[in-house]
């Protein structure tokens, strides 16, 4: 974690996820876990469960509740403990929806009309896609914002809704003379920044990909971890002597980054490891590491999960924690932009 350029700003940690279907195997390497590390740093933490994100693609609001206790036993079985993180759902902070709305006005239609993200989403059908779904940049820039976080970490698939997040700063910076936004840092580190499907080397994994052959769900059993490593798209070659014999050989890459982030290693030492040997071993091996990671947090998942009400009181103290640093912040938001606060 390198430091913000913005020096006057403490540092401080946000990220979250949306709950939308079930937690996989990209979102644990390339966000939670990298959570989880920050957390075991000392660096103050913010973790949200992104409903109002979630919201921009229909979700049935029974799924959206359960995959909301989900995601928030997910993070904590996977090791983000409640009282050293703040953990809670955005919804519950109004200081996301309402600074997003001075962004709106901040942010300028064509960087809207830049994001690949929108395009891969929207799809064909762009004309069709929630207001809410184009505008997803500018709420992300507010949830960071809001709590003048200096460090986001992500997978790859952010870096440019981030690269977003610090011009809407600039800009709102340089539009009010001040110097109030911080400039925020991606953090993107390590083997797992972009898991892919395992269907298809060139297309990142997703929680809403509609083949769940082509993901890890974390709360898949140990039988189907190693059934989807098994049926993995994979070539028939043996793994190379090294790295840049994967150059052309996108899921084979994938399957050595997915061990080495599983393995808290690097692709090199992998290789290093399995240079030579067939998928005939690499996947059952990959497959063993995985069940052998993923397995207690799939536990301790089902254990939360039977005490709604308890993820739904760390929910609620995780908000009031938020809003009592989101507060001042938008406070002060209002009166830089000149709107009257008499109460
Ligand atoms: N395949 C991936 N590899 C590495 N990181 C990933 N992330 C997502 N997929 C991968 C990271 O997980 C965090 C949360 O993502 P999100 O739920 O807010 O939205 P997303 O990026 O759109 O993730 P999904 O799984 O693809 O969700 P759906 O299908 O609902 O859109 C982010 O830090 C993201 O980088």
């Amino acid at each position: 974690m390198t430091a913000a350029p913005a020096s006057k700003f403490k540092p401080r940690v946000f990220s979250g996820i949306q709950p939308t279907n079930h937690l996989q195997l990209g979102n644990y390497l390339g966000a939670v876990k990298r959570f989880v590390e920050l957390q075991e740093k000392g660096v103050e933490t913010i973790y949200c469960i992104v409903d109002l994100h979630a919201i921009t693609v229909w979700q049935d609001p029974q799924d959206l509740r359960r995959a909301t206790r989900e995601l928030t036993a997910g993070y904590i079985a996977a090791g983000l403990d409640p009282e050293r993180s703040i953990l809670f759902n955005q919804s519950q902070v109004p200081g996301h929806a309402q600074l997003a709305w001075i962004f709106n006005c901040v942010a300028r239609v064509g960087w809207m009309n830049r994001m690949t993200q929108f395009k891969d989403k929207a799809g064909k059908n762009a004309e069709n896609a929630s207001l809410g779904l184009y505008a997803y940049p500018s709420l992300m820039a507010a949830d960071i914002l809001l709590y003048h976080a200096t460090h986001v970490p992500v997978g790859e698939d952010q870096k440019q809704h981030l690269e977003l997040t610090r011009d809407i700063a600039a800009k709102f910076n340089h539009d009010f003379g001040v110097d109030f936004f911080p400039l925020t840092e991606p953090v993107i580190e390590g083997a797992g920044t972009r898991v892919m499907s395992l269907r298809d080397g060139t297309r990142k994994m997703s929680k809403s990909d509609p083949s769940d052959a082509s993901r890890i769900n974390l709360t898949d059993d140990a039988d189907t971890i190693a059934r989807k490593f098994r049926k993995a798209k994979t070539d028939s070659e043996p793994l190379p002597e090294s790295l840049a014999g994967l150059k052309d050989r996108p899921e084979a890459r994938n399957l050595v980054n997915i061990y080495a982030a599983l393995a808290d290693t690097t692709p090199e030492a992998v290789i290093a490891e399995f240079a030579g040997k067939g998928f005939g071993v690499f996947k059952p091996a990959l497959a063993d590491l995985a069940v052998a990671r993923l397995s207690p947090i799939a536990e301790e998942m089902k254990r939360l999960m039977a005490d709604p009400a308890g993820i739904d009181r760390i929910l609620g103290e995780g908000a009031e924690r938020a809003n009592a640093i989101a507060q001042p912040i938008l406070d002060a938001t209002y009166d830089i932009v000149g709107l009257i606060r008499s109460r």
